[in-house]
């Protein structure tokens, strides 16, 4: 039998099997509070041996979709505990992704109507794969163009990292076994990582070191606040999401991370691999590289299937295994991977937003928690 199924030690919890769920926005949380919907979707899932919820932003600064479960209110930190309440009751390990999505974002979801924030006011180029979801001039909500975003000024930056920190702590008041920042897919710390969106000539931009500056003092914050084995952070080399096209020191740039990283003790670095038209981004070169500089624990998410789970986890490149969109339409994938079972096709309609259609109402194959 593969390790894929064994217990794995988090340095704290000890995760049941070493299949992650990974983090995935559905939008089902109207008025930016988690609810007992999502509780029970989230609850449904808690074979896996972690689950990270979606993204969660960390201020109404940091939003950039419509009807996605915050954590920066009380009413939001409850809405969440009924959340880790529904998964612990099944003995469940959880995580909450914590989330800035800095210039992909749009003026009606913004405070006072405000621009975004990014590291320049670079606009994102417009394209369909570009869009936010947001308030069209109608009223009704919609796929848009992210407004134009303006330069956080070099004094506003311990603003965003102390917000990060708030939502840590709230995190925790809210049951959560830790919390993963959010530094992948083409937001906030990612548009700092990319010299493409990062223009800047103070402390935050230019050198690796200065475009890696957010990331990392954003991470000493939180680690101070809640504790290094309760951090984990999200990171997508070679990503091309968003406008930020791949560049020439992008390996040596995550290298530097997972160097500065493994200094600092965290629960794990979660991997996505970003595929660029059906192409892995992240060869196994490139994690046995990534590996050999950070010590710690490594996850990875993006197109695994069971046979390649089993075999990087079983060769030691990764640790452990993420699964997305399988999750969606099998809440019991870990059974359905031990036996071998068939998967379940999701229906990509209901991805994001409605109600329970297309997101509690899958089948439970092997066990039922309900
Ligand atoms: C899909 C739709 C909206 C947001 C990510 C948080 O890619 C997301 C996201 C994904 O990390």
């Amino acid at each position: 039998m593969s390790n894929l199924f064994e217990p794995y030690d988090l340095d704290g919890p000890v995760l049941r099997n070493r299949i992650v769920m990974a983090p995935m926005t559905r939008s089902r949380s109207a008025g930016y509070a988690a609810n007992e919907l999502n509780a029970r979707y989230y609850q449904q899932r808690a074979g896996a041996g972690l689950i990270i919820t979606e993204g969660t932003p960390v201020s109404p600064q940091g939003q950039g979709y419509i009807d996605v479960p915050a954590i920066y209110s009380n009413e939001q930190i409850a809405g969440w505990k009924v959340v880790t309440d529904a998964v612990r009751e099944t003995g469940g390990t959880i995580f909450a992704q914590i989330w800035h999505v800095g210039r992909m974002s749009h003026i009606s979801l913004q405070p006072d109507g405000g621009a975004p924030v990014g590291p320049s006011n670079k606009p994102v180029a417009s394209g369909p794969g570009n869009q936010v979801y947001a308030y069209l001039p109608d009223g009704n909500p919609g796929q848009t163009d992210p407004s134009p975003p303006r330069a956080l000024a070099t004094e506003e930056i311990p603003g965003i990292e102390e917000d990060f920190v708030k939502a840590a702590h709230n995190a925790i008041k809210a049951g959560f076994d830790g919390v993963e920042i959010h530094a992948a897919n083409g937001y906030l710390f990612e548009q700092f990582l990319n010299p493409h969106a990062n223009t800047r000539d103070d402390r935050y931009g230019g050198s690796i070191e200065n475009r890696a500056r957010l990331i990392l003092e954003t991470v000493d914050k939180v680690v101070t606040a809640i504790g290094a084995d309760k951090v984990g952070i999200r990171l997508s080399p070679h990503s091309q999401l968003f406008d930020l096209p791949n560049y020439p020191e992008n390996k040596e740039t995550y290298l530097y991370l997972a160097a500065e990283l493994n200094k600092r003790d965290l629960a794990y670095i979660h991997l996505s691999d970003n595929r660029v038209r059906g192409e892995s981004v992240l060869s196994e070169a490139f994690l046995k590289q990534f590996k050999a500089t950070y010590g710690g624990t490594v996850i990875l998410a993006g197109g695994l299937t069971r046979e390649k789970a089993i075999h990087l986890v079983d060769t030691g490149l990764i640790d452990l295994a993420a699964f997305g969109q399988p999750f969606i339409a099998n809440p019991d994938l870990v059974e359905r991977l031990q036996n071998n079972l068939p998967l379940n096709s999701p229906d990509r309609e209901t991805y994001y937003g409605g109600d329970e259609k297309g997101y509690t109402d899958y089948a439970i194959h092997v066990t039922d928690v309900n």
